[in-house]
C-alpha cells in the first residue's frame, strides 16, 4: 500500500480554513480507519478474578445503601476502552450487581437489552414485564429492550450476578435512555416452564406464541444437563456448547448479543478459530486456563473475562476427572446483521 498525504504536508491557512468550515481531508486518515487486513482493536484481554472483586462489591454493600444506587454494581471496564466509558468490549458492558436480603431494586425499563447470568446466593427473583424468575446459580435470565424490571431478595445471604449488556452499541447510536416505573404484579404463567422442553412449543388452540420473547429463564439446570447428554452421546465432538435461542423462532434470544453454554470435557484443550466478534467467558463451575493473544488467565469459578474479535481464543479444563462449564457472551448477533461476521480458520 502506498503511503498517503499527511495532515502536516497541508499549508496552515489551508487546513484552518477547512477546520473552519468543519471539513476534514480524508486521506491522512484513511488508513487509520481502514487498516489493512485486520481492524485496529481497542479491546483488549483482561482477567477479573472474582476472588479480588467478589470483597470490593461486598464493600460496597457496606458503603452505599439500595437508596443512593438504585443498582448496587460494580463495572468490569476494559482499561483500552477508557474505564470511564464502562465497555467490556465495543458491544459489550459488564457488570457485578449484588443485592442483599430484604432489599429491593426499583421497577424501570430502558432500551438497552439486559441479561442477567446468576452468579452466587439463593432467594432473589427478577420481575421482567410481570415475569417472576427465581434467579439461580448459573441462570440466564433476560431483559429484553422496553421491558419493566426490579429485582428483589427475600433471601438470607448476599446474592450477586453479572449484567451482560448491549448499552455501548445503544448509547453509541444515541438511542439509550430508561424510564422509572411502579412496583410490578405479577402475573400467572413461566416461560421457563411454558417451554421446558426442546423440541415441543405451546400451541393453545393450535396457535403459535406471539410473544417476542417467550422465555425469559433459561435455568442452568437445563443447560448443563443438554451439555452432559450431548457430550455423552458424541465422544468425538470436540466443541460441546450450547446456544440460547428464542424458542419460538429458533434464533438468537436477544438482538444484538449471542449467549452460549460451553463445556470443557476432563483434560480438555478447546482451541476456539478466530472470529470477528469479540467475546466475553466466565466460568460456572470449575476452573479453565484461557489463552488470548499474549495473555495467560487462570480462570477460578465466577472469574470472568474477555477476548477482542479476530483473535484465537485457547481454553483449558484444570481439572483431569471433571468437567467445566463456562457462559460466553459475543457480539455475533451484531456482527451477522451488519454483515462482517467472519471466521478465520
Ligand atoms: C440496569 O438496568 C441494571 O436493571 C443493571 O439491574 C445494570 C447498567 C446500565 C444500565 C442499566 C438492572 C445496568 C442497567
Amino acid at each position: 500500500m502506498n503511503e498517503l498525504g499527511r495532515l502536516e504536508d497541508l499549508p496552515q491557512d489551508y487546513r484552518d480554513e477547512l477546520a473552519s468550515r468543519n471539513l476534514v481531508p480524508l486521506w491522512p486518515n484513511l488508513r487509520a480507519v481502514l487498516p489493512p487486513g485486520v481492524p485496529s482493536r481497542n479491546t483488549r484481554p483482561i482477567h477479573w478474578p472474582y476472588a479480588t472483586l467478589r470483597p470490593l462489591l461486598m464493600r460496597a454493600g457496606e458503603l452505599t445503601p439500595m437508596e443512593k444506587a438504585e443498582r448496587r454494581v460494580l463495572v468490569l471496564a476494559n482499561p483500552g476502552h477508557g474505564l470511564e466509558n464502562m465497555k467490556a468490549s465495543p458491544a459489550i458492558y459488564l457488570g457485578m450487581q449484588l443485592l442483599l436480603p430484604g432489599e429491593w431494586a426499583p421497577s424501570h425499563r430502558h432500551t438497552p437489552n439486559a441479561v442477567r447470568m446468576i452468579v452466587e446466593g439463593r432467594g432473589a427473583t427478577t420481575t421482567v414485564g410481570g415475569e417472576k424468575c427465581p434467579m439461580e446459580r448459573g441462570d440466564l435470565i433476560l431483559t429484553p429492550t422496553g421491558e419493566w424490571h426490579e429485582h428483589e431478595h427475600d433471601g438470607s445471604e448476599p446474592v450477586v450476578w453479572l449484567d451482560v449488556l448491549d448499552l455501548p452499541l445503544i448509547y453509541y447510536a444515541e438511542a439509550s435512555y430508561a424510564i422509572e416505573g411502579q412496583r410490578q404484579q405479577p402475573k400467572a404463567g413461566r416461560g421457563d416452564q411454558a417451554y421446558a422442553r426442546g423440541g415441543i412449543v405451546p400451541t393453545p388452540y393450535f396457535e403459535r406464541g406471539r410473544a417476542a420473547y417467550p422465555m425469559l429463564r433459561y435455568p442452568w439446570a437445563e443447560a448443563r444437563a443438554a451439555l452432559l447428554d450431548i457430550a455423552a452421546s458424541q465422544p468425538d465432538l470436540e466443541a460441546v456448547q450450547v446456544t440460547y435461542v428464542n424458542p419460538e423462532s429458533g434464533r438468537d434470544a436477544q438482538n444484538n448479543l449471542g449467549f452460549h453454554a460451553l463445556m470443557l470435557r476432563p483434560g480438555q484443550t478447546l482451541r476456539l478459530p478466530a472470529r470477528s466478534p469479540a467475546q466475553v467467558f466466565h466460568v460456572i463451575e470449575g476452573g479453565v486456563d484461557a489463552q488470548i493473544v499474549a495473555s495467560r488467565f487462570t480462570l477460578a469459578e465466577a472469574d470472568t473475562c474477555c477476548a477482542p474479535g479476530y483473535e484465537p481464543v485457547q481454553l483449558a479444563n484444570r481439572s483431569a476427572t471433571e468437567p467445566a462449564f463456562v457462559f460466553v457472551a459475543d457480539e455475533s448477533p451484531l456482527h451477522r446483521k451488519l454483515g462482517v461476521y467472519e471466521v478465520r480458520a
